[in-house]
């Protein structure tokens, strides 16, 4: 860990809060959304200020959650904030679930597929661990929404979107809508 760094990160974020962008979400079925995501490997001021972007586009959307493979940047990096009032900010890098129990369908949209929603089966606790903002390993058992969430997040991380777990005439009545509405946009 590079404490000096940090600190000069931290001062710099605090005096050019402005420097924040609003990245662009890539959309199904954008082939890049395929690609796996690598290990995060340096803990730097420039991870810290991908967190920072990552953070205000999820919350522009609005979402719970954002995996970087969604913004075209392929390292394992999520965040989340399930609070309605942008409290709980969490952020996982290079997570790995470690156990999984139970099984349970609930209902899931995804940025990345807007607008649509349908249930998909997922663990209904699992126990995961992951690095933080700092590179420092934290080791947690997850259920609920919290659970269901990383799942999600991790399958864009792995190039898998939940759309994959539809039948393939959902997927293409899917792909046929986005494209409509994408077509009414530009026109
Ligand atoms: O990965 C993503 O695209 C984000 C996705 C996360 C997610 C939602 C539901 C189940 C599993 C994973 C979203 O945030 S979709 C939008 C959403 O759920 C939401 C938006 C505003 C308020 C509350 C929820
Ligand atoms: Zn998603």
């Amino acid at each position: 860990m590079n404490w000096p760094d940090i600190r000069l990160s931290d001062h710099y974020l605090i005096r050019d809060e402005t420097r924040m962008a609003l990245l662009t979400i890539l959309e199904y079925p954008d082939p890049r959304l395929r690609t796996k995501a690598r290990p995060v490997t340096v803990f730097d001021a420039a991870l810290r200020q991908r967190i920072e972007d990552m953070f205000e586009t999820m919350y522009a959307a609005p979402g719970i959650g954002l995996a970087a493979s969604q913004i075209d940047w392929h390292h394992q990096l999520i965040v989340m904030d399930l609070t309605e009032d942008k409290t709980g900010r969490q952020v996982f890098i290079n997570p790995e679930i470690l156990t999984k129990e139970g099984s349970a369908s609930g209902e899931e949209g995804c940025l990345s597929v807007p607008g649509i929603y349908d249930d998909v089966p997922r663990a209904e606790r699992i126990s995961a661990r992951w690095q933080d903002a700092d590179g420092q390993w934290q080791q947690q058992p997850l259920d609920g929404l919290l659970a269901v969430c990383l799942q999600h997040e991790m399958d864009h991380l792995d190039g898998k979107l939940f759309v994959d777990y539809l039948s393939e005439l959902k997927r293409q009545r899917i792909r046929k809508k986005l494209d409509k509405e994408r077509r009414s946009r530009t026109a």
